[in-house]
């Protein structure tokens, strides 16, 4: 019993070696056949670029950024991409009778490359805001999960993104700006013309193994 029990552990500590080498491997071909595997795997995160832009309510702000910028670019696996913003609100509340209200506005982000999309709305309801937005193409259900039924090779496919990552990514931003619509004697409603809003992209780059996986509670 005991010497089952250091046999399990030898292949446990020593498979994930073995196989997250071959699932790396320069000829792509991997020797386990249908059976469970543990995935693992990490995204890391490259920035592409960074920058503010005020955009007008009502005039999107676009820009497309290239893998060329990154060093070795071809040598990561991107699996998508990733955009980030934050943003504050300029309106200025007016005073007496309406007090600080402001309205709040509606920041939309999208990130796409090639035919892969991903939009997402926020709001600095509040004063400030943020939200984060990604569009992949890797199968991301299967990281950090048992996987069954398939081939080490077919688990491959769907973890390794191969070039796919490589040229140019798009960002868009849009704001709908709103002011208070309470009114004061002298000022009259609140103005509200767009917002101010920070951005960065980011490759996502995922690394993973793929091991045998060896339940042993069956044993
Ligand atoms: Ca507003
Ligand atoms: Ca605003």
């Amino acid at each position: 019993m005991l010497y089952n029990f250091h046999l399990i552990l030898f292949f446990l500590l020593a498979f994930p070696l073995y196989f997250g080498m071959a699932a790396s491997g320069a000829d792509g071909s991997l020797g386990g056949g249908v059976a469970d595997y543990q995935v693992n795997g990490e995204i890391t995160y490259v920035m592409l670029d960074s920058g503010t832009e005020s955009i007008a309510d009502g005039t999107p702000w676009s820009d497309t950024f290239n893998t060329d910028a990154v060093n070795n670019a071809d040598e990561l696996n991107i699996v998508g991409v990733e955009l980030r913003l934050t943003y504050d609100e300029d309106e200025q509340p007016r005073g007496l009778p309406c007090g600080s209200q402001t309205a709040p506005d509606t920041i939309t982000g999208t990130v796409s490359h090639l035919e892969f999309s991903q939009s997402g709305d926020g709001t600095n309801a509040g004063g400030q805001g943020s939200h984060t937005l990604s569009a992949i193409w890797y199968n991301a259900s299967m990281v950090g999960e048992v996987v069954s039924g398939l081939s080490m090779s077919d688990i491959d496919a769907q973890l390794d993104a191969g070039d796919a990552g490589l040229g140019d990514h798009m960002a868009e931003i849009s704001v709908a700006a709103d002011g208070d619509s309470c009114v004061t004697p002298v000022g009259g409603d609140n103005q509200d013309g767009g917002e101010e809003v920070s951005w960065e992209i980011h490759l996502m780059v995922l690394e993973y193994t793929i091991a045998p996986y060896i339940d042993t509670s069956d044993i």
